[in-house]
């Protein structure tokens, strides 16, 4: 029989020695190298308490395996508590809140989103929509190559990227152009996307220290957060707000598709204040997520010439096979959806899965008890030689192997509860490196090597100098 799970290795009695000591070693913004030592210290399995949470950590895939096939109808994962407590706070005006459901409430809405969302019916509608976004990225590059006296394009891409994003979601969502990707653009945009990036900056601090103890003693990572939030959901309800004028007033056709909030309203399945929840979600969920992999894919890329090289063949291939049908094209790029894999199995947006047991279960031969938070460390997962070899190396094609990818490929999470956006952003960030590699070289600095840093999602701990060179 298992063990009994007062012996999971790991030092989980003292909450707050433990917190002292994850500060002590800059633990806010190095989770992921700390949960990677752990793992070497304790093996695939170790119990933690930070503060007041305590969790069971697994690395190992078929642990994940065991964990997901347990998680029932209801799957919970940790709820962030200043998310939460920024709910509490302004209960008025936006009192719905999906991060923070659970159960039924949670899966209707769930299940009505996905029809929309994430279902095979739907996502085609998005190629479209996507498509002329990454088209336009793609000119506003050939505008700054030939500004530039040089004949390429060499800079820092994050704020590029963090307008190419949300002018994606913003398409897909509304069925209209923002205008991110010209010269002037919209300085309520702009303030949208600084918002969202201080959100999840003030977050990773009140992940252990009690937002309630930081809201008392007027702390200000907690009022940033506050106005961060505060901003977020009053952009969104201004964009929500026009698409909702114009559908009144029957300024939309009937024709084609016009996006997933015009289709959420129209369905008259959710409450409207549900919805606006839900969109302004996404939309916030939709700018530095899909933007960070794609700033880290063209990393990749840039160190590896030959991958390049192969992805272009298969790409000028696959187009001239599809003779302009997108959609055609999309199914046979094999290559380039691994090398999306593999960048997130390097640089992972989520450093953890986590899900309450909801039965009790056995994890590397010790008894887990029902309602125990266990985190699936998915970047050390990625990093380990154990279920990846040569981990070090960028090499998508380990991802056509149909044998070595049993619970490895977690990227988007898993089950019902997995990523809304995925279906979104695998489309954006396909379309998006397919127009971008049949036009340009992408090339970096020689011998500068990025490290990755903890800001709730992890992110490049400096900026990435990318150089873009015509064919
Ligand atoms: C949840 C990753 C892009 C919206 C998640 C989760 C992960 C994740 C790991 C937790 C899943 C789980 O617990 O099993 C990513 C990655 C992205 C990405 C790697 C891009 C590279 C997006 C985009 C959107 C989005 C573009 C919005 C359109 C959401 C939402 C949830 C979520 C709303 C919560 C879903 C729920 O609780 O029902 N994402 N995401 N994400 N993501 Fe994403
Ligand atoms: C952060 O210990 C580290 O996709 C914590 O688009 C555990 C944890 C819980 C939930 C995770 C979070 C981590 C990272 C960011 C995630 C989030 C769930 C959804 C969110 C992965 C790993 C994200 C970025 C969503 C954000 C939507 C939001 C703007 C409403």
């Amino acid at each position: 029989v298992a063990r009994p799970f007062s012996e999971v290795p790991g030092s989980w009695k003292t909450g707050w020695l433990n917190l002292y000591h994850f500060w002590q070693k800059g633990g806010f913004h190095n989770v992921h190298n700390i949960m990677m030592h752990k793992f070497k210290d304790f093996g695939p399995i170790y119990r933690e308490k930070l503060g007041i949470y305590e969790s069971v950590n697994i690395i190992d895939p078929e642990d994940a395996a065991t964990l997901f096939r347990s998680e029932g109808m209801y799957p919970e994962r940790f709820m962030v508590p200043p998310w939460v407590a920024y709910r509490d706070f302004r209960m008025g005006p936006f009192p719905l809140d999906r991060t923070g459901r659970k159960g039924e409430a949670w899966r209707h809405d769930r299940l009505t989103l996905n029809k929309e969302v994430l279902s095979l019916q739907v996502i085609d509608s998005f190629v479209p929509l996507l498509n002329e976004v990454g088209e336009d990225f793609v000119k506003r590059v050939w505008v700054q190559i030939q500004k530039s006296s040089r004949g390429r394009w060499t800079a820092d891409l994050a704020n590029e990227l963090f307008r190419f994003a949300l002018e994606s979601v913003c398409n897909v969502l509304y069925g209209t152009r923002l205008g991110l990707l010209q010269d002037f653009i919209d300085p309520e945009a702009q303030k949208f996307i600084d918002a969202v990036t201080l959100m999840f900056h003030t977050t990773s601090p009140m992940l252990y220290i009690p937002p309630s103890l930081l809201r008392r003693i007027n702390s200000k990572t907690w009022l940033d957060h506050v106005q961060a939030w505060d901003m977020i959901f009053t952009h969104a309800d201004k964009c929500i707000q026009n698409i909702y004028r114009d559908l009144r007033l029957n300024r939309r056709s009937a024709k084609e598709y016009t996006g997933i909030l015009s289709c959420l309203l129209l369905q008259d399945k959710l409450p409207i204040d549900d919805i606006k929840a839900n969109v302004t979600e996404m939309m916030a969920g939709g700018v530095d997520t899909t933007s960070m992999t794609l700033q880290w894919a063209m990393y990749e890329l840039a160190r590896s010439p030959s991958i390049q090289e192969q992805l272009r063949a298969e790409i000028f291939a696959a187009k001239a096979k599809a003779q302009g049908d997108m959609l055609k094209l999309l199914k046979s790029i094999p290559l380039l959806k691994a090398s999306v894999k593999e960048t997130l199995r390097l640089h992972p947006v989520a450093v953890t899965l986590q899900r309450y047991t909801t039965q009790e279960i056995i994890l590397q031969d010790y008894f887990i008890p029902a309602k125990t938070l266990v985190q699936v460390g998915i970047y050390a997962m990625g990093r380990d030689p154990k279920f990846f070899t040569k981990p070090e190396l960028f090499n998508p094609e380990r991802w056509l192997k149909t044998d070595s990818k049993y619970f490895r490929g977690l990227g988007f999470g898993f089950g019902p509860r997995q990523c809304l956006g995925r279906r979104i952003a695998e489309l954006e960030m396909q379309l998006f490196l397919i127009h971008m590699l049949e036009n340009f070289k992408i090339e970096t600095k020689r011998g500068v090597n990025i490290g990755t840093t903890f800001d709730l999602i992890l992110i490049p701990d400096k900026p990435i100098s990318l150089t873009l060179r015509p064919l």
